[in-house]
């Protein structure tokens, strides 16, 4: 059975990651209204990987016989200047969740709780892989300047990317 230290901390983290979530989904409705489809795309594919980490955990909780308790959701921004200050906070919050996690895998280790450690691990190699993905989005549009036409090549890049 998970103790109430692990419960509490997976607990803050689902409200994280569905913070994660309502953010990235702001930034989607964000791009639709600048037309921008394929970045839009990109934030809704994040979105529904954020809402699934959140279900990782709740489920854990589940799983060890816990109690899940949902906390409120604070509102996301609405307004960036450019798309690169969109995709320059998407790599910001990134690395925020991956200090969480880290901080959730010490707090597993110090209470002994081995199968949060294994579980823990998934999302640490997975944040590798979130923050490479959003690294690169800023990337290129540094490399184009956020050129006219640049900007419509890498927004057709992006609506390719395929969910999961
Ligand atoms: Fe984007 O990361 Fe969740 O955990």
């Amino acid at each position: 059975m998970i103790n109430k230290t692990m419960q509490d901390a997976i607990n803050d983290q689902i409200n994280r990651e569905l913070y994660s979530s309502y953010l990235y989904l702001s930034m989607a409705a964000y791009f639709e209204d600048k037309n921008l489809s394929g970045f839009a795309h990109w934030m809704r594919v994040q979105e529904a990987e954020e809402r699934q980490h959140a279900m990782k955990f709740y489920d854990f909780i589940v799983e060890r016989g816990g109690k899940v308790t949902l906390k409120a959701i604070d509102a996301p921004k609405t307004e960036w200047k450019s798309t690169l200050e969109v995709a320059e906070e998407v790599v910001a919050h990134e690395a925020f969740i991956t200090a969480s996690i880290y901080t959730l895998y010490e707090t597993a280790l110090k209470e002994k709780d081995y199968p949060a450690q294994i579980m823990l691990q998934w999302f640490i190699s997975e944040q590798v892989e979130e923050e490479k993905n959003a690294a690169e989005v800023v990337a290129n549009l540094k490399l184009i300047e956020e050129r006219g036409t640049a900007v419509l090549v890498l927004d057709h890049q992006l609506a390719k990317r395929a969910a999961g």
